[in-house]
């Protein structure tokens, strides 16, 4: 959550922006339960309270704690790592045991607030101990794991010190979810490597007594153990499709999107780039492509405009400090070469903006740009596509992310090959009409019908079927 001050002067909460947020909020409306988080600010101690409908249980952050758990270990760590190591991941046993101890007060907020038998639902990459540390206090809780970003393979993953406490971790849960099918079998490879427990497809079988201990979960599983079933597999999310798409055909929204192409001069073509400014996003890439097109003369800043929002993110984080200068000064580039009193080539906002906003400017964009170099989903690609009820719109989508596995009617790219980038931009320029609408409409088919509720929907079942009180097997399953 972030604080911010309502028009009467009083503090107000707002839901930070973000995938996992963008996600999860539509769901925690429907159920009766808690949000444990933390409120976006150091050093905030407030009493749980209620917002629009969802209880929240705060928790409360130290500066230090801002820095190693949030800034450091999570977000200059794991991030990079679990993102195939675009930027390197810095190791600190500091920021480890700041991860530790976050990690714990979280999971012991849960243990205290969670009523008998309830389901637990952890979230990412911040708390992959939680899971472990409520199955050892808490047996009678049904505990789901979602990681909202890829898993690396495990020659990556081998690289960080404390990765058999991380398998561990997650281990604890009784559903561990995944965006893509890769980074389940990522994951249950690393279980193999680290502990050698018998998996067989999307199942693992962890010995009871080895949640307690390091050196009996190491010995081998033998047939007559105890055995736990934890399943391993992918759930892609997805977003609120039906909710976005009513949003996206409000009066005023529509409005607004014929007013951005207004003050942007109606060009014949406008380019839309929408990410947190995250080395993860590619946009550096999008912005060298884009720039060859216009040296070449391939287009032009009369007829093509490119607006990129990049939303404030980790803005003391160095690396995330470094991209920000690198991009700004690649867009101060391109509009020095290229721009006109009239027309900007590129139009650059560093600014966060209201949900309303972000779907004017989807109906606004011809062409969307999604051009990550690893991305667990990518929602801005599902947002895009629900946004587009007039079935017009092209949506440029990168390989690496998830959302490519679903949408194969995406001019689907590699963001590092910048020719081919560039060709497919100019080959959505051409694009004719029939073949965008035939495009559009197969992929708002697939994302209306798999929507976020659908993926809530999935997840709890399948942890329903697995609540560690009927996976308790004592055949060793896999053979
Ligand atoms: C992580 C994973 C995965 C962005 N700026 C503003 C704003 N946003 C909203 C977008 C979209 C969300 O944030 C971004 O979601 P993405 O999925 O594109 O990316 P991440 O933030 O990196 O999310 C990702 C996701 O978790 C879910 O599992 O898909 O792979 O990295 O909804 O619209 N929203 C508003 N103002 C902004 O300025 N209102």
């Amino acid at each position: 959550m972030d604080s911010v001050t309502g028009p009467d002067g009083s503090q107000v909460w707002r839901l930070s922006p973000g995938g996992l947020v963008t996600a999860l909020e539509p769901v925690m409306r429907d159920v009766d339960g808690a949000w444990i988080g933390w409120p976006g600010a150091p050093d905030v101690e407030i009493d749980p309270f209620e917002h629009d409908g969802i209880k929240m249980e705060p928790v409360t952050l130290s500066e230090l704690d801002v820095e190693y758990y949030y800034e450091g270990f999570s977000n200059d760590t794991l991030w990079p790592l679990y993102h195939d190591v675009i930027a390197q991941p810095t190791y600190h046993r500091e920021w480890w045991d700041a991860y530790r101890e976050v990690n714990r007060r979280f999971a012991d907020r849960a243990i205290e607030i969670a009523a008998p038998n309830a389901t637990v639902w952890v979230h990412d990459y911040q708390l992959q101990l939680v899971p472990g540390m409520l199955r050892d206090a808490r047996p009678d809780l049904t505990i789901g794991f979602f990681n909202h970003i890829p898993f690396p393979a495990y020659g990556l993953f081998a690289q960080l010190p404390w990765r058999k406490q991380i398998v561990r971790g997650l281990l604890g849960a009784d559903v561990i979810g995944f965006q893509r099918s890769a980074d389940a079998s990522n994951f249950s490879r690393a279980v193999r490597r680290l502990y050698g427990f018998e998996t067989k497809g999307t199942r693992i079988w962890v010995p009871e007594d080895a949640a307690k201990d390091d050196a009996a979960a190491s010995a081998p599983t033998r047939r007559g153990l105890s055995m736990r079933r934890v399943v391993a597999r992918h759930f892609p999310i997805s977003i609120d499709s039906a909710g976005f798409a009513k949003l996206a055909q409000k009066p005023s929204v529509r409005e607004r999107a014929d007013q951005i192409r207004r003050d942007l001069g109606d060009p014949q073509t406008i380019m839309l780039g929408v990410d947190r400014l995250d080395y993860t996003k590619g946009i550096r890439h999008r912005l060298k492509a884009y720039g060859e097109l216009l040296r070449e003369g391939r287009i032009d800043v009369e007829s093509t405009t490119l607006i990129q929002v990049a939303s404030p993110s980790r803005e003391r984080v160095g690396t995330y400090i470094a991209l920000r200068d690198q991009i700004e000064r690649t867009v101060g580039r391109i509009n020095g070469d290229y721009g006109t009193i009239g027309h900007s080539a590129v139009v650059y906002m560093h600014h966060g903006y209201p949900r309303e906003e972000m779907a004017a400017l989807y109906l606004a964009a011809d062409i969307m740009l999604v051009t990550s170099l690893r991305d667990g989903m990518n929602l801005v690609a599902k947002e895009y596509v629900a946004a587009r009820a007039d079935n017009d719109g092209i949506l440029i989508l990168s390989e690496f992310t998830g959302a490519a596995d679903d949408l194969k009617q995406a001019l689907l790219i590699n963001p590092h090959d910048i020719e081919g980038v560039k060709d497919t931009m100019i080959a959505a320029i051409d694009m004719t009409r029939a073949e965008r609408q035939r495009r559009m409409k197969a992929l708002r088919r697939r994302v209306l019908e798999n929507d976020v509720a659908k993926w809530s929907q999935a997840f709890l079942e399948e942890l329903g079927h697995n609540s560690s009180a009927r996976a308790l097997e004592d055949d060793g399953g896999a053979s």
